[in-house]
């Protein structure tokens, strides 16, 4: 008996069908996110990274053209399983030879090559208004700043932004999840914080007020705690940008790296789908702050899943990841984090998540927690490999890895 069988009959022990859950795992898809594959960079501009956000390491190799991160992302996509898709952020516009937009201007055209690669691959293309790394951020500001002229420029950017996402759409056929994050906010107590909320929300109806197609594009507003430099107040802040998204309609995004370090976004998924359609995450790993390390398997990612699952809400939730770690191979990275959101999944799918909410009814709390211990050990790796088996991918990947980056990675100057 293989070692997938035997795993099998003991998940079967426990009511959970291995060969149901694998099969629920091969609908979802995961949005894995460009930016680790040149900590955050872009094409589109010289500017440092910049709204609070950072990367540290000088690992050799990173990306930088166009058709150095699409050969990255290849590799990575080519060693993580199931359904993916590729979420791009507006710096990563690709100009002609000569050519150039600002984010005031950018077009579908300076995507198709975007288009092509996603096409070429099966894939949907997931979009982000890049409102950081660019001089029109003054003071921090973006589309809360009281300079008219700033505001604008970055009310011309979210329309753009609309718009580009409704061409990914149309050209791929599948929707796509547009999410907006400002970094905007003040490093020390701010003398007034209802003006830049107000001017926030009301660039907001204004880049919303432009048409667009409900079932082609689906925007979501993401909200922040502090970032570094903005410590003591972020425009966007959790309750602004979900009274926001209630009040127009579209669909709250939560970073876990975005809470103080004791909240738990677990916590958050349950309340939200009671009063969404669709929620969208920011898959990330936090340490001390909004570090932004790779996912990896640990007890909050396997509760974020668990929570997706057992509440029944795998097509009511888009799931991206959202990480930069520039101190590792880069590769490794976004390998190790989207496989570990998609066991993490995996594992949840293997629970006996309707016995043990049963237990709970019934205040049967003594036998969950001996339930809840025992399926920790119960043999999820078996159950896994045998997924990357179906899905034709190799269970060890990081001989490939080192290989790539002796080949391709290190040659890069
Ligand atoms: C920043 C937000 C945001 C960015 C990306 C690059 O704290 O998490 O989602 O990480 O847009
Ligand atoms: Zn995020």
């Amino acid at each position: 008996m293989s070692r997938y069988d035997e795993a099998k009959k003991i998940y079967a022990a426990y009511g959970v069908d291995t060969d149901k859950a694998l099969e629920a795992l091969e609908n979802v898809t995961v949005s894995v996110h460009c930016w680790q594959g040149d900590d955050v960079t872009g094409f589109d501009s010289k500017q440092s990274l910049s709204g609070g956000i950072q990367t540290t390491g000088n690992y050799p190799g990173k990306a930088t053209t166009p058709e150095e991160l699409m050969a990255d992302i290849d590799k990575a996509f080519s060693l993580i399983p199931g359904k993916k898709k590729l979420n791009l952020h507006a710096s990563y516009a690709i100009f002609e030879e000569g050519e150039f937009a600002d984010r005031d201007a950018i077009e579908p055209k300076h995507f198709k090559k975007w288009v092509d690669f996603a096409k070429e691959r099966g894939m949907g293309i997931d979009f982000n208004p890049t409102y950081f790394s660019h001089s029109m951020v003054k003071d921090n500001l973006t589309l809360s700043s009281p300079d008219e002229e700033v505001r604008k420029f970055w009310v011309k950017h979210g329309i753009q932004c609309l718009k580009i996402s409704q061409y990914f759409a149309e050209e791929t056929g599948i929707p796509c999840v547009m999410n907006i994050w400002i970094p905007d906010g003040y490093k020390d107590i701010p003398a007034d914080r209802l003006s830049p909320r107000a001017r926030f929300k009301k660039s907001l109806d204004e880049i919303l007020s432009t048409p667009y197609d409900k079932e082609k594009v689906y925007v979501t507003l993401e909200s922040k705690v502090f970032g570094i430099g903005l410590e003591s107040y972020t425009v966007g802040s959790a309750e602004f940008c979900l009274s926001y998204s209630a009040s127009k309609g579209i669909t709250p995004l939560m970073d876990n790296g975005h809470y103080h370090p004791t909240e738990l976004v677990s916590d958050k998924i349950s309340a939200l789908l009671l009063f969404n359609e669709k929620i969208a995450l920011h898959v990330t790993r936090g340490v001390r702050w909004d570090s932004d390390h790779v996912v990896i398997f640990d007890d909050e990612t396997k509760e974020i899943a668990k929570e997706i699952v057992a509440n029944d809400a795998l097509d009511r939730v888009f799931i991206a990841t959202d990480y930069f770690d520039a101190s590792i191979n880069r590769i490794s990275a976004w390998v190790t984090g989207v496989r570990t959101v998609k066991k993490a999944l995996l594992n949840a799918l293997l629970m006996p998540n309707e016995k043990l909410k049963a237990l709970q009814e019934s205040s049967d709390f003594t036998s969950l927690m001996c339930l809840q211990e025992e399926l920790k050990t119960a043999p999820f790796g078996d159950v896994w490999e045998e997924y990357l088996r179906r899905e034709n991918v190799v269970s060890n990947y990081l001989n490939e890895i080192k290989e790539y980056e002796e080949k391709v990675l290190v040659k890069r100057v």
